[in-house]
């Protein structure tokens, strides 16, 4: 038997599916279609066997829709713009174009060694300017179509470094390169309208029930819909006119105050002795995240009073910092009485409580302790006293409209996204500001307006680009005079939100991409990625989609039919309380006992599983694994630890375990085909004896259940627990010796075959090895159908049942298929097993559930 040399079984395999092209696809193929997408990486550098998880499901799937018979379109690229590569490159003082090429020639080894297959002649990646032209295309459609607009919107800005700061470059409120305090400023910057889509968006996840649901609640919760009413307050002193939003028309008769952001324009026209404290406050809650604008609450009275149109009251204007600028009118109808943020405001300012909702035990105001927020019946409320507040909501809001004091409203959270940076690693902006005809956007002729190459990346001022004057300064595509380009680049995230477009045909010069092929491909049949991802590239993904469908370049509105999103690998991180000493490699944790020490000073150290990351010094390098035990090791490890939504554990001890199947498999098909042979035909079904009767029933229905596990339920662990379960049933050599029935003998020949070809998606090195090689065929495994299950063969003959005496499971038994309760008590109860545990009472009552369970009760 040659022995298992993973070392050179790899890269064998790997280089025959690259010559045999089996990952390449003819996008005009005749045969059904599969799109299997993985979202593609960043190109930071090394992965570890964390990440691989991600590349080794969507493998499994491609190779198992390639064994079905489908024309399989697996691509492969990069999403190669971003701050890391920038700031590397300063570091390090090498261009972030060099930074990332050499990252991708890496990522790229590292993927064909996992076995991963991808059509690599569709490659692509985001920072080069073939690409690059077709994402700032997509920005001047938008503009085209209202969709992209400017205003001005506060950005992180270091006076040290004299830049702008990404959030992740700010912390605790200091630069994290110079340690300045970082300020906020105001910038004109590009947004897209994603708000124009909320309701579609929100709408359209209906169509997604193969989404997982967690994402599909993430999504509406940052859509954020709420059904509400505006209400028209006016300003006393000045009668202009001052709207709010609330989702709670029922407790207008209970407002004591009104209570507007600092941000709001009313307060910036303020005069008198109020309007420094405003300001003050202003300047305060700029600081503050929306989170922390609501734990402590602070407001500052305004010196107006605002009139309530449904009785004419006037109560004060309070400028408050948890009213948010950017929701509603921003400005609130405060009623203490029945909203907890304005009951904490009220009690600390000393403003009235009206209770205009009454629950089951009475309410006092100057008793109550909280807002009372349950639904009740409304009171004091003028026409609509007595009635209940659920429907007085929907009645109040007609009679506002009605009466044209107000009227229903919905609003939405979500906000619109903000697309400029001030970076130099990404796409420029295509637009050119021209001092006669405003922002205009690059015709598509002079696209793509390409980054220039500079040696210095280091931000100095606003945004990079604007101290390049040779970049800057242009001319105005309407008038053709002087003219200054936009000096800030794309946000990543729209690079990303259309890459599943360009794969159809990466090398189009003319055009992002074909319809009729984009029509034909799309949606992707399965997406695979993080769940990180829920509320940012995968919404993006799918406003960009419904856009470009509107301007009449796509026939379909949602790009993923399917995703999965798959759980993180994990791993023990150790951390030393000391000053200085921080996170220690696994591998170097001094260990007493069951406690591990720092090796720098014995202290004990904190344990903590959690995500690998280099910063905590826990990862497991995918090539020393690789190296160690292989990858199909790795691979079967990654799929069988647990589901592979679920997040788990990266643990030693059990990769042996994986690589001990791998070996003993590799055994069994050897030692048993020299024993048994290689050739299944003359295996008669009906002629066969018990044992391999039931080996072969064995093997058929765990072919229906590693079918069942891969359609669509990625319940990759079931899958590979029943072939492993396969191979402890296969019988050993001098048991094989004994079967003279040459029938049961190929049925043994049946099993191995069976095995490898099911095997073949999880660990394909090994069972492309096994099938040539030991079981003697002339192609590729990946050249079998799909193997299905016999019929004749899932006939059993007995069935293994559970019995319970009083709903405790006391024995199996063996009945055959569909016994019931008749037959169960005439041949199962009277057996003597049956009998002890009856332990000499006569069964009231039996119950049988056909091939699972017999319950006995007795008395
Ligand atoms: C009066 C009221 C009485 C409210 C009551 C609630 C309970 P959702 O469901 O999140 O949409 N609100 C409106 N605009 C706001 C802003 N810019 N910043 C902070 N809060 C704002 O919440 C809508 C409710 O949030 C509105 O209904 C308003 O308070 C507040 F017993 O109006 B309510």
């Amino acid at each position: 038997m040659p022995s298992y040399d993973f070392k050179a079984i790899e890269p064998k395999w790997q280089k025959k599916w690259e010559q045999d092209r089996l990952f390449a696809c003819d996008t005009k193929s005749e045969r059904p279609k599969y799109y299997c997408l993985m979202m593609f990486p960043y190109p930071s550098g090394d992965l570890h066997v964390g990440h691989g998880r991600n590349y080794i499901i969507g493998d499994v799937i491609v190779r198992y829709r390639i064994m079905r018979g489908f024309e399989v379109l697996s691509p492969m690229g990069w999403d190669a713009f971003g701050l890391p590569a920038e700031n590397a490159a300063i570091q390090r003082n090498i261009h972030p174009a060099a930074w990332t090429k050499s990252n991708i020639d890496k990522m790229k080894a590292q993927l064909k060694s996992w076995g991963a297959g991808y059509d690599w002649r569709r490659e692509l990646a985001t920072c080069d300017p073939a690409y690059y032209k077709w994402t700032q295309w997509i920005f001047t459609k938008l503009f085209e179509r209202g969709l992209a607009y400017r205003k001005l919107a506060p950005v992180n800005w270091c006076p040290g470094c004299q830049t702008v700061l990404a959030n992740d470059q700010v912390e605790e409120g200091k630069c994290n390169r110079c340690g300045s305090e970082v300020a906020r400023r105001e910038l004109e910057q590009w947004f897209f309208k994603i708000t124009d889509y909320a309701q579609r968006l929100l709408d359209d996840l209906d169509k997604l029930p193969r989404w997982t649901q967690g994402v599909i609640d993430r999504q509406r919760k940052r859509i954020g819909r709420s059904e509400g009413a505006t209400v028209n307050f006016t300003v006393k002193e000045t009668g202009e006119p001052l709207p709010c939003y609330t989702t709670r028309p029922d407790t207008l008769w209970g407002v004591t105050y009104f209570s507007v952001a600092p941000e709001h324009p009313i307060c910036a026209k303020l005069t008198g002795p109020q309007a420094e404290k405003v300001r003050e406050l202003r300047e305060k809650v700029k600081k503050q995240t929306n989170v922390d604008r609501e734990k402590e609450k602070e407001g500052v009275f305004t010196g107006l009073h605002v009139v309530n149109p449904v009785n004419g009251d006037a109560v004060p204007l309070y400028a408050a910092n948890y009213v948010l600028p950017e929701y509603g009118t921003g400005g609130v109808m405060a009623v203490p009485a029945h909203d907890q943020r304005d009951f904490e405001f009220a009690k600390k300012y000393s403003l009235p409580i009206k209770v205009v909702i009454q629950g089951t035990n009475p309410l006092d105001a100057a008793s109550m302790k909280e807002a009372f927020v349950d639904d009740g019946v409304m009171v004091s409320s003028s026409q609509f006293t007595g009635r209940k507040n659920e429907e007085g909501i929907k009645a109040v809001t007609a009679w506002l409209a009605e009466t044209k004091k107000g009227g229903p409203k919905v609003n939405f959270k979500m906000h619109d996204w903000c697309v400029s940076r001030q970076r130099y690693w990404g796409a420029p902006i295509p637009m050119i500001h021209c001092p006669n005809d405003g922002p205009v956007a690059v015709p598509e002729k002079d696209l793509p307006v390409l980054l220039p190459e500079i040696q210095d990346v280091r931000p100095k001022g606003r945004s990079v680009l604007e101290g390049i004057p040779s970049f800057i300064d242009t001319k105005c595509p309407k008038c053709g005079g002087p003219a200054k380009r936009d000096p800030d680049t794309l946000d990543t995230f729209v690079d990303s939100a259309w890459y599943y477009l360009r794969y159809l045909d990466v090398q189009l010069k003319d055009k992002p991409f074909d319809k009729a092929t984009v029509d034909k491909w799309l949606p992707v049949d399965q997406y695979v990625g993080g769940i990180e991802h829920a509320t940012g590239h995968l919404l993006y993904s799918r406003f960009v989609t419904k856009a470009l469908k509107d301007a009449g370049y796509l026939s379909f509105e949602e790009p993923f039919a399917a995703l999965f999103t798959q759980g993180m690998i994990q791993a023990v991180a150790y951390f030393c309380p000391t000053a200085g000493h921080g996170w220690t490699k696994p591998s170097d944790v001094k260990w007493e006992g069951e406690k591990p020490r720092c090796p720098q000073c014995n202290a004990v150290m904190k344990v903590e599983t959690g995500k690998m990351s280099k910063s905590r010094l826990n990862t497991v390098s995918a090539s020393e694994m690789g190296e160690q035990w292989g990858v199909d090791t790795q691979r079967h490890y990654t799929l069988a630890v647990a589901p592979a939504d679920q997040d788990a554990p990266w643990n030693e001890e059990s990769v042996c375990g994986s690589n001990r199947f791998i070996r003993r498999l590799w055994e069994s098909v050897f030692s048993l085909t020299a024993e048994v042979g290689t050739e299944v035909e003359g295996l008669e079904p009906e002629n066969l004896t018990k044992p391999a009767r039931d080996l072969r029933w064995k093997v058929h229905d765990t072919i229906k259940q590693v079918t069942d596990a891969l359609e669509g339920r990625f319940a990759f662990h079931t899958a590979l627990a029943r072939l492993t379960e396969v191979e402890h049933a296969l019988p050993s050599v001098d048991e094989v010796k004994k079967w003279t029935n040459p029938s049961d003998r190929k049925t043994v020949v049946e099993a191995l075959d069976r095995l490898v070809v099911l095997l073949a998606p999880f660990t394909p090195h090994v069972a492309e090895e096994l099938w040539h090689e030991a079981l003697g065929h002339p192609g590729s495994v990946f050249d079998v159908v799909w193997p299905k299950a016999s019929e004749h063969a899932l006939v059993r003959d007995e069935v293994e049942i559970a019995v319970q005496v009083n709903g405790k499971v006391k024995m199996k038994a063996m009945l055959p298929p569909d016994a019931d309760e008749a037959f169960v008590r005439e041949k199962l109860l009277p057996t003597p097993e049956v009998q002890k545990h009856l332990g000499g009472k006569t069964p009231k009552m039996v119950k049988v559930v056909p091939n699972r369970l017999v319950n006995i009760v007795v008395g």
